[in-house]
C-alpha cells in the first residue's frame, strides 16, 4: 500500500476493485465504512456482486479481464472533462516531457517489437533531450509530443460505447462511476484504489495495476490521506515475505536477484548495470554490499568481491518463476523440492499439470501444519498407484504462528513484532526454527570440504547463536544493519556503506533497530500523532514513514492541497519540513528548490511515471485474457503479444465455439487459500462444507440446473463435478452485442480434510504476466451442465 489502513477513512471514494475486502480483507472494512459514515463513496467494481457491492454505493459488474478497458474509459473521461489536477500532473509526473521521435503506437503494437523474440525494444520509449542531457518538456502540456497529449490519443479510442461494448458493463453504472471517481481530481478531495487478485492474476496484471496508478496519478490521488494505489496483500505476511526476498527475482529489499549471465558477471558488473545516474538509487551499491555483508560476514572482503561469487544466481535464459520451475519439474529437471507452507496441488494453476510434475521428484520435503494435499498427493496421482511412484516425501511438522516469536508486516508496511502465545504441540517447530536447524547441520557437513559447491556452505555468515532455538534479536539486529567492527547499530540506511564497514540483511528495514534497547518493531504506543498516522505504533518502512510520495500531497511550495488532507507541510520559520508523518525526503529541502519538486525520489527522473518502461508497454492497452469469448475490439492483437507462455504439454487452449461462458475465481470468507487451515476445522468445514460454482438465473434456466444440482465443468484442461448454486449475484453480459454468461467458483478446495471437494485450480490455464509471472487464474473459458 502506498497509504495504510487507518488512513482509508480520509477517502472521499474508495474504489474496489480486484478485490473484496468485506470478506478476505475484513478488518479494513472498518476503515472503509468510517470513510462512509462521513460521506465517503464506495464503488464496487467487480465480475458478481459481492459482500463489498452490497455495501457500495455504486456498483458496476465487468467481465474478468477487462479492467484496463475500464480503467482506460476513466482516462479517456477525465481528460475529456478537464477532471485532472492539471498543476499536480505538471510538475510531479512525466506528463510534459516530450516523447522520442520514434516512439510509435498502432494497431495494439507499441514501437520496437521484436516478434520472434516476443519480446519489446524499448529504446524507442525514452524522452527527447537536450544538448546536456536535460529531458525537454511543455509545461503548457500542449506540445502533440508530451507524454499527455500522447496519452490523450491513446485512451481517446477508449470511448463509453467501445469500454461498455468490451467489459460488458451497463452505461449508467460505468457513467456513475465515472463521476464519482474522477470527481476526486480536484484538490481538497482524494480517492483511494484497493486492488488485489483481481487486478493482478491476469496475462496483462501488473498493466491492470499500472491503469491504476495512471488514474491515480492524473486526479493528484498519490500522496495524500484518503488516497493512493492500494495493494491488499494476502497471507498475514506476504508484504513481509516480498519484502525479505521471497519472490524469484529479487533478493531483500526489492534489489534484483543476481543472473548468471555478463552483464553481472562480477560484483562491479552487477553494480554498473543495476545502479541509475540519478534518483534515490544511487545508493543501490551501498545497499548491495552491506547485503553481501550480512551474507557472508568476515568472508566478505574488498578482495573477493564481498563473497558476490557465493551468491545463488539465477540461470540466465531460464524461466525461474513460480510456473517456470513447475515446468521444469513436469520435464523431469528437478530432483528435489521442499516447500515451507505451500499446497500447490490445490493452489497452483491448471493444478493436475502440476501434481503430475510432482511425481517426476526424487525427493520432496513439506513443511507445514496439516497433511495437505500436496504432501499427499502420491495417494491420488492421476492413474497410477502410489506404490510406483518414485518420489519420497518427508513431512516436517510446522507449528502455527501463535507457537512462535517475530515480526509480520502488514499491508501498510508496519513492521510489528508477535510475541508466542503457547508452547508449540507435539514435535512441531518454527520454520525459523527448521531453517536454522537445516543450516547450521549443512555448514556442519561441508565444513571439511574444500571444493567448489562447499565453499558457499563454508562462506555463509550464520550467526544466530549456538543454540537449537535460533535468537530472534541477533536476526533483528541483522536485518536492520551493523557496523562490521564494533557490532554497533546502524540508525538508518543513509548511514551503510559500500566499503563493507556496514552489514545490513534488508535495507529498506535499516532504522527499525536505530539502537540499543528501541525496537520499533515493538513499538506499542497507541497515541494518534495526527491524522490517525499512529508513528509510534510499530515501524513503517521505509523510515517509519506512513504514506509514501507525502511530498505530493502539497503544492509546489509545500503549502496543503487543503487544510483537511494535510500530512505534512513546509514551515517557513524553522526551515524545514514538519506535520504528521515523516516526510519523503530530506526534511531541510526547501519545496521550490528543483530537488523539492520530486516527489518520487526512487524513480530516477523523481516524478510519477504516466508513461513507463514495463516489459508489456509504457502506456496499459487492453488486450483479451488467453481464453476470452470475443476478438479484441481495440486491435488485431488479441492477448497480451509478450504474455508468459510455457510449454504446450498438457495445457490447451479453449476456444469459444467449444466453451463460451467466462469463468473466474476466487476465495469464501470461510476458508482459508488452499483450505488446509480451514477444512481441517470442524467448525469452518461445517459452515462451508462443499464445493460449488455460482451461475446466473438465466443461464441455470438455458442449462436445465436447479439449485444444489450436481453439475460438471469443462475446461479446455479438465472437468470437475460440483454443486451449483444458482443467483443473483451473476448475470448475463452483453458483450459486443452478444450475450455472454459469467460463472465463479471458489478454488479454497482439495481432496483432504474434513471438507473436500473438486479444485478449481484443475481448470486454469498456465500462462501469465510478462513482468510479475502471476497466473492468469482470474479469466479462462468453460461450459457447464448438469451430472
Ligand atoms: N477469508 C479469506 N481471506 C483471504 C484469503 C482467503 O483465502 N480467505 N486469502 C488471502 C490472500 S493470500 C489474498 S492474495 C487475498 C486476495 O484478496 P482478493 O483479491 O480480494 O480475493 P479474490 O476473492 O480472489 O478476488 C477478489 C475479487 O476479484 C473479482 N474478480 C475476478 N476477476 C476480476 C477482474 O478481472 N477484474 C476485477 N476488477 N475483479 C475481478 C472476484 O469476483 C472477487 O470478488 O485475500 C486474503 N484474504
Ligand atoms: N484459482 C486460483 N488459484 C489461486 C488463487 C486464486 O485467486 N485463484 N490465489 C493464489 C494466491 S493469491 C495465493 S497466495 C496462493 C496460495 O497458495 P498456497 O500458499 O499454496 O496456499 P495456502 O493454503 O495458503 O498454503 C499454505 C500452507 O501453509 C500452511 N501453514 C500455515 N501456517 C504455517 C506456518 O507458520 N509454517 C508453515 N511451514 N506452514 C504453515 C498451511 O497449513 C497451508 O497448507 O494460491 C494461489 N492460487
Ligand atoms: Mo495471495
Amino acid at each position: 500500500m502506498t497509504n495504510h489502513w487507518n488512513d482509508i477513512q480520509y477517502s472521499d471514494c474508495i474504489l474496489i476493485m480486484g478485490s473484496n475486502p468485506a470478506e478476505n480483507h475484513p478488518i479494513s472494512f472498518r476503515w472503509i465504512l468510517k470513510a462512509q459514515e462521513k460521506g465517503g463513496k464506495i464503488v464496487s467494481v467487480d465480475p458478481r456482486f459481492t459482500r463489498s457491492s452490497a455495501k457500495a454505493d455504486i456498483y458496476a459488474p465487468l467481465r474478468s479481464g477487462t479492467d484496463i478497458a475500464f480503467i482506460g474509459g476513466l482516462i479517456n473521461y477525465a481528460i475529456e472533462n478537464n477532471l485532472y489536477h492539471k498543476e499536480y500532473i505538471v510538475k510531479y509526473t512525466n506528463a510534459a516531457y516530450i516523447l522520442d521521435d520514434a516512439y510509435d503506437f498502432h494497431d495494439g503494437l507499441f514501437s520496437g517489437f521484436d516478434e520472434a523474440g516476443r519480446k519489446y525494444d524499448q529504446a524507442t520509449w525514452g524522452f527527447k533531450k537536450d544538448a546536456a542531457g536535460n529531458v525537454l518538456m511543455d509545461e503548457t502540456l500542449e506540445d502533440p509530443r508530451c507524454v499527455f497529449q500522447i496519452m490523450k490519443k491513446h485512451y481517446s479510442r477508449y470511448d463509453i460505447d467501445t469500454v461498455i461494448s468490451v467489459t460488458g458493463t451497463p452505461k449508467n453504472n460505468f457513467l456513475e462511476v465515472a463521476q464519482a471517481f474522477c470527481g476526486t481530481g480536484k484538490a481538497g478531495k482524494t480517492g483511494t484504489i484497493m486492488y488485489a487478485m483481481g487486478g493482478t492474476q491476469s496475462t496483462h496484471g501488473s498493466q491492470n495495476v499500472r491503469a491504476y496508478a495512471v488514474i491515480q496519478l492524473l486526479l493528484g490521488n498519490i500522496g495524500l490521506p484518503g488516497g493512493g494505489v492500494n495493494a491488499l496483500r494476502g497471507e498475514s505476511n506476504v508484504q513481509g515475505s516480498t519484502d525479505f526476498g521471497l519472490l524469484y527475482h529479487n533478493i531483500t529489499g526489492y534489489l534484483n536477484t543476481p543472473i548468471d549471465n555478463e552483464k553481472m558477471a562480477t560484483l562491479q558488473a552487477y553494480l554498473d548495470s543495476e545502479t541509475p545516474k540519478s534518483g534515490y538509487y544511487v545508493n543501490k551499491p551501498k545497499f548491495f554490499v552491506s547485503y553481501l555483508k550480512a551474507m557472508y560476514g568476515e568472508n566478505a572482503t574488498a578482495n573477493n568481491e564481498f563473497g558476490y561469487q557465493y551468491h545463488p544466481k539465477l540461470k540466465a535464459g531460464k524461466n525461474n518463476s513460480y510456473m517456470g520451475l513447475f515446468d521444469e519439474m513436469y520435464e523431469g529437471n528437478l530432483k528435489g523440492l521442499f516447500l515451507f507452507g505451500q499446497n500447490p496441488v490445490v493452489g497452483s494453476p491448471n493444478s493436475t499439470k502440476s501434481h503430475n510434475a510432482l511425481a517426476q521428484l526424487d525427493w520432496m520435503v513439506s513443511i507445514d501444519l496439516f497433511e495437505t494435499e500436496t504432501s499427499a498427493f502420491w495417494k491420488k496421482e492421476a492413474g497410477k498407484n502410489p506404490a510406483e511412484i518414485k518420489t519420497e516425501v518427508f513431512f516436517l511438522p510446522a507449528c502455527s504462528s501463535y507457537e512462535k516469536e517475530g515480526t509480520v508486516t502488514n499491508s501498510g508496511r508496519w513492521m510489528q513484532y508477535r510475541w508466542q502465545a503457547i508452547q508449540p504441540k507435539g514435535d512441531s517447530k518454527g520454520d525459523l526454527e527448521i531453517i536454522h536447524v537445516l543450516a547450521r547441520k549443512l555448514k556442519e557437513l561441508y565444513k571439511n570440504d574444500s571444493s567448489p559447491v562447499a565453499a558457499p556452505f563454508n562462506a555463509l555468515s550464520w550467526s544466530f547463536g549456538e543454540h537449537a532455538h535460533p535468537d530472534i534479536d541477533l536476526v533483528q539486529r541483522e536485518i536492520n544493519g551493523f557496523d562490521s567492527k564494533t557490532g554497533k547499530l546502524v540508525p538508518g540506511f543513509g548511514k551503510l556503506a559500500d566499503d563493507g564497514s556496514t552489514a545490513c540483511g534488508n535495507w529498506i528495514y535499516c532504522g527499525f533497530y536505530p539502537e540499543e534497547g528501541k525496537n520499533l518493531s515493538k513499538a506499542r504506543d497507541n497515541k494518534d500523532t495526527g491524522m490517525n498516522n499512529f508513528l509510534n505504533w510499530s515501524f513503517a518502512w521505509p523510515m517509519n514513514r506512513r504514506i509514501l510520495y507525502n511530498r505530493c500531497s502539497t503544492d509546489y511550495n509545500g503549502k496543503p492541497w487543503s487544510d483537511d488532507k494535510k500530512v505534512i507541510w513546509w514551515d517557513q520559520a524553522k526551515k524545514e519540513w514538519t506535520g504528521y508523518d515523516v516526510p519523503d525526503f530530506v526534511k531541510t529541502q526547501v519545496p521550490t528548490e528543483e530537488a523539492g519538486l520530486k516527489p518520487f525520489i526512487m524513480n530516477a527522473s523523481g516524478v510519477g511515471n504516466l508513461f513507463a518502461n514495463l516489459k508489456d508497454g509504457p502506456l496499459p492497452e487492453h488486450y483479451e485474457p488467453y481464453e476470452s469469448p470475443i476478438p479484441n475490439p481495440f486491435s488485431s492483437i488479441e492477448v497480451s503479444p509478450v504474455a508468459a507462455m510455457f510449454s504446450k504439454k498438457s495445457n490447451k487452449k479453449g476456444s469459444p465455439k467449444d466453451f463460451p461462458i467466462v469463468a473466474t475465481t476466487y476465495r469464501v470468507s470461510e476458508h482459508w487459500q488452499s483450505g488446509s487451515m480451514t477444512r481441517n476445522q470442524s467448525f469452518l468445514a461445517e459452515l462451508m462444507p462443499h464445493m460449488f460454482v455460482e451461475i446466473s438465473e438465466e443461464l441455470a434456466k438455458e442449462k436445465g440446473i436447479n439449485n444444489k444440482d450436481r453439475v460438471i465443468i469443462k475446461s479446455a484442461r479438465a472437468e470437475i463435478e460440483v454443486y451449483a448454486l444458482v443467483t443473483k449475484r451473476f448475470k448475463p453480459y452483453k458483450i459486443k452485442g452478444k450475450k455472454v454468461h459469467h460463472i465463479g467458483m471458489p478454488w479454497n478446495y482439495g481432496f483432504n480434510g474434513i471438507a473436500t471437494g473438486a479444485s478449481a485450480n484443475d481448470l486454469t490455464t498456465y500462462v501469465g504476466d510478462a513482468n510479475s509471472q502471476i497466473p492468469e487464474y482470474k479469466a479462462f473459458l468453460c461450459d457447464i451442465r448438469r451430472a
